[in-house]
């Protein structure tokens, strides 16, 4: 290396410890989870952008340009968000970034922050012309991406089987109110499993890094969605299941749902788009589009425009014909009265930035969704259409659907665990009969770690399972923690369900979401490795928490969430 180089890295490393002592005060911090998380590719990358120039900018060649806004949305866009205006990680518009500079910036991109920035060149994630061409990209304005028109939906619109061609009854033998979903992340597919049998019924296309499957109220369709905003419709009548249509929304997404409000099962299905910040209200049984609604607006509390407020989780009420939007940025929940689509009713509820996932209170009439940067749940009232309450929680909340049973002494709760430290939340939810504890965290369980996930129990089961799939100690990730819910002073027993998975290679194996069966006496897992690893699934008997099956099929690539067709059909979690 020469001296100047030399001379110029140390120069960088020794503000790098400054800047990290500074933001070692900052107590907003990240967690390495949680980034990890966050920080994952975008399908935008690959798409032609407007692009404006500004002249304060440093200047910088088409190709190095390139390289840049190839890099930012790989790896940066997750945090900083499309439009660079900020969500996990801080905003990088030009009006601030300039007036830091290129060297500033380096020092960042290079050695990361206490805050939680990762180290991308000390990591050998980026070299240091990749980190000079970041620092001086992100002082330009930010390219920004197509919108997404009625159009544009209509013109990737399929209908592969129309509705009167379908069956008029069940084709097939399978249980089909046990059959799972399981999400083949980086193949895009989904595979189709009998909860009964435990073999794989099809394996069925979707869309890229396919995300979540949502059932319809009837139970008979399942809708998935990939993060390129394709939706797949799957009639699990046919004699094989398989997908009868599939439209795109938009360039990215991560939500879906369907009506279940009495008089509109299966009439109509929604999804929420990252890019452009949007949903889109499709017919339950073609999935042709039929209204597109932007969620641009302003953020609640400061009241300042937001460009891109992503949609993040939508449910279906069981009260009104209204599915609840939560939209990111804007930290607002929307009632969307599905009822008259001409003449379109939506309550707006603020709450709290920045809104992600959530699931009901055991009586379906709360709605309790992580603000997930701001360490709280708000519980919205899908009967009154109102905020009901807003509890301080953990660091990051992250609560997948959440988890509901009945405690000894609070009655009702709803809990969630946390990607930014070990405890698990319990919030009671029943304002009738034990008021006292409405909407307060009644309890803080101590888990094994930070990075969970997701959590699950079922009305049938006395266990309350946590996952911890991103902690960065194996032996965390790999396991789940169990706590009985009558005795939880007793802390928790660990599942070693990788180890039980029985897999011959190295793997990372993380154990992702726990999904109950239709009966609720067995829990399944995934174990999660690599694309050119093996991957697993493994169920657990819920009764004597012992080892019941592992599914093993060179066909169960990347296996992340897993959707038991009942239970996302009635909400029970
Ligand atoms: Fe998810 C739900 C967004 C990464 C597995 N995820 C959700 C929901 C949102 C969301 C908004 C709620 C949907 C709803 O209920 O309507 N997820 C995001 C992201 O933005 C994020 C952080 C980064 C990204 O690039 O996508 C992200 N998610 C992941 C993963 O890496 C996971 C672990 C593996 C995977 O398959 O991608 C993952 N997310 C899931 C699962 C659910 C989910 C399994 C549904 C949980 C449930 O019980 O319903």
């Amino acid at each position: 290396m020469t001296t100047s180089k030399i001379t110029r890295l140390t120069a960088l490393a020794l503000a790098a410890l400054a800047m990290t002592a500074i933001q070692a005060q900052d107590k907003k911090g990240i967690t390495q989870p949680e980034m990890n998380y966050q920080a994952g590719g975008s399908p935008l990358a690959g798409e032609a952008m407007y692009q404006g120039t500004n002249p304060k900018a440093p200047p910088m060649t088409q190709a190095e340009f390139d390289l840049g806004r190839k890099t930012y949305f790989e790896r940066c866009a997750g945090c900083h968000g499309v439009l660079r205006k900020g969500a996990t990680g801080k905003p990088l518009t030009p009006d601030l970034t300039v007036a830091k500079g290129t060297d500033y910036l380096k020092v960042f991109i290079a050695y990361g922050s206490a805050a939680g920035m990762p180290n991308w060149m000390t990591s050998g994630e980026m070299d240091e012309k990749t980190v000079d061409v970041m620092a001086r990209y992100i002082q330009h304005d930010a390219p920004t991406p197509p919108e997404w028109s009625m159009a544009q939906t209509k013109a990737t619109w399929k209908v592969i089987i129309a509705p009167e061609k379908r069956p008029t009854k069940k084709m097939n033998n399978y249980n089909i109110a046990n059959i799972f979903s399981t999400t083949l992340r980086d193949t895009g597919e989904v595979a189709l499993i009998d909860g009964d049998t435990k073999k794989i019924i099809n394996i069925v296309k979707t869309g890229y890094a396919v995300h979540i499957t949502r059932t319809s109220a009837s139970g008979r369709y399942l809708y998935v969605i990939g993060r390129d905003a394709k939706i797949n419709m799957i009639d699990l009548w046919m004699a094989t299941p398989d997908n009868v249509a599939e439209v795109r929304v938009g360039l990215e997404a991560r939500s879906v749902d369907t009506s279940k409000f009495k008089g509109y099962e299966d009439k109509l299905a929604i999804a929420g788009s990252y890019w452009p910040p949007q949903f889109t209200i499709m017919n339950g049984d073609t999935l042709e589009p039929l209204k597109i609604v932007s969620t641009r607006g302003m953020v609640v509390g400061t009241q300042e425009y937001h460009p891109e407020p992503r949609v993040a989780s939508i449910v279906a009420s069981h009260f009104k014909p209204e599915f609840v939007v939560n939209v990111k940025e804007t930290g607002k929940t929307l009632m969307v009265d599905y009822s008259n689509l001409d003449a379109l009713k939506i309550t707006e509820i603020g709450s709290a930035p920045f809104l992600h996932d959530g699931g009901w209170d055991s009586s379906k009439r709360y709605f309790m969704v992580a603000a997930n940067q701001s360490n709280k749940i708000a519980a919205i009232d899908a009967k009154d259409g109102k905020l009901a309450a807003i509890t301080e929680v953990g660091k990051i909340p992250h609560p997948g659907r959440g988890a509901n049973f009945t405690h000894p002494k609070f009655g009702p709760v709803w809990s969630t665990g946390h990607l930014g430290d070990e405890t698990i939340s319990l919030i009671g939810t029943d304002p009738k009969g034990h008021k006292q504890y409405a909407f307060k965290e009644v309890m803080k369980l101590k888990g094994p770690g930070g990075g969970a996930l997701f959590i699950k129990s079922h009305p049938k089961s006395r266990h309350l399972y946590s996952d911890t799939p991103l902690n960065p100690d194996p032996k965390l990730s790999q396991s789940v923690a169990v706590y009985d819910v009558n005795n939880l002073d007793k802390g928790y027993v660990t599942l070693p369900i990788a180890e039980w998975a029985g897999l011959s290679d190295d793997g990372a194996k993380r154990v992702v979401q726990p999904e109950f069966n239709k009966a609720g006496d067995e829990v399944w897992f995934a174990v999660w490795s690599a694309k050119n690893k093996q991957s697993a699934l493994v169920i657990v008997d819920d009764k004597t928490l012992k080892l019941k099956a592992v599914i093993k099929d060179p066909r169960l690539i990347t296996p992340t969430g897993h959707f038991n067709v009942h239970n996302t059909q009635h909400d029970v979690y």
